[in-house]
C-alpha cells in the first residue's frame, strides 16, 4: 500500500511510524509512507496556504490550489485511483469495518487541516471520504491521519505476526475481547478461572465467546443493536 499525507506540520508523524509494528512494517515493505508539505505549492509569493472566508466571519479556511496541486503531484505516475481522505470532525464517524474497507486500497492520501477548514470546493470535488475519528475536537487532522493509518496498516498482508490476532481482537466479530489471563494461575488469592487450565479446547472457546458477548452487552450494548446473534448467543443472553 501506498500513503501519502498532506500536511502543514510533517515533523508531527516522525516518531510514530518510526517505532514497534509500524516500522517493522514499513521496513518489510508492507507500505510506504510519504509526508508532503503542502505549502511547498502554493503557487503565491508568500507561500500562503490559507484565505479569509467569503461572506466574512472569523477563522481562515485552507485555499484550494494548493491542495489541488500537491494532490496531482503525488498522484502523477500512479496507474491507481486513490482513496482521498479529508480528515475533519465533521465526517464519516471512524470503526473497524472502515479500516477493513481502507485496507484493501492500492493508494490513500489524508489531507490535514491545522485550525483552519477547508475551502468546500475541495470536499466537492477532489475528497473520496471524509472521517471523523470521535465526537470530540482536535486542533488539527494530523493525530486523527495517525490514528487511521495505524488501525489501516496493522490490517495489511503480513503485517502482524501472529494472523490470528488481527481476526480474534475486539471489533472484527463484532464483540469486545474477552478476559485473558497469563500465569501464575494463582496471584495473591485472585485465581484464573478454571477452565481456561482444563486443556479442554471446546469449553474454552465457548466460555471465551460467552464472555465477550457478556462483556460487550454490559459495556458496549451499542454493538449489539446491529449484530445478528447466533442462536446459541441468544441462548447464553437469556441466562
Ligand atoms: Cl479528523 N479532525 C479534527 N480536527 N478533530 C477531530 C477529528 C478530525 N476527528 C475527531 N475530532
Amino acid at each position: 500500500m501506498r500513503i501519502d499525507v498532506l500536511s502543514l506540520f510533517p515533523e508531527m508523524y516522525k516518531g510514530v511510524l518510526e517505532h514497534s509494528i509500524l516500522k517493522k512494517a514499513a521496513d518489510n515493505g508492507a507500505f510506504t509512507c510519504r509526508i508532503t508539505d503542502f505549502r511547498q505549492y502554493a503557487d503565491n509569493k508568500h507561500q500562503r496556504v490559507d484565505d479569509y472566508t467569503y461572506g466574512g466571519g472569523a477563522g481562515m479556511l485552507l485555499m484550494p490550489q494548493p491542495i489541488f496541486d500537491a494532490v496531482e503531484a503525488v498522484t502523477k505516475d500512479t496507474g491507481t485511483k486513490p482513496r482521498i481522505i479529508m480528515m475533519t470532525p465533521q465526517g464519516t464517524r471512524y470503526n473497524q469495518r472502515y479500516a477493513e474497507e481502507l485496507a484493501k486500497e492500492d493508494h490513500l492520501i489524508f489531507l490535514c487541516g491545522h485550525y483552519e477548514g477547508f475551502d468546500e470546493r475541495i470536499r466537492q470535488s477532489l475528497v473520496t471520504d471524509e472521517i471523523s475519528i470521535g465526537d470530540y475536537v482536535l486542533t488539527g487532522g494530523e493525530l486523527a491521519s495517525m490514528v487511521v493509518m495505524d488501525s489501516v496498516i496493522r490490517l495489511l498482508p503480513g503485517v502482524l505476526g501472529n494472523e490470528v490476532s488481527a481476526h480474534t481482537d475486539s471489533f472484527s466479530n463484532g464483540l469486545l475481547e474477552h478476559p485473558q489471563y497469563t500465569r501464575p494461575a494463582d496471584f495473591r488469592g485472585m485465581k484464573v478461572p478454571d477452565v481456561l487450565l482444563s486443556g479442554n479446547h471446546k469449553l474454552i472457546e465457548e466460555w471465551r465467546h460467552k464472555e465477550s458477548l457478556r462483556r460487550t452487552l454490559m459495556r458496549r450494548p451499542d454493538l449489539l443493536e446491529n449484530r445478528i446473534l447466533t442462536d446459541k448467543e441468544k441462548e447464553w443472553l437469556q441466562e
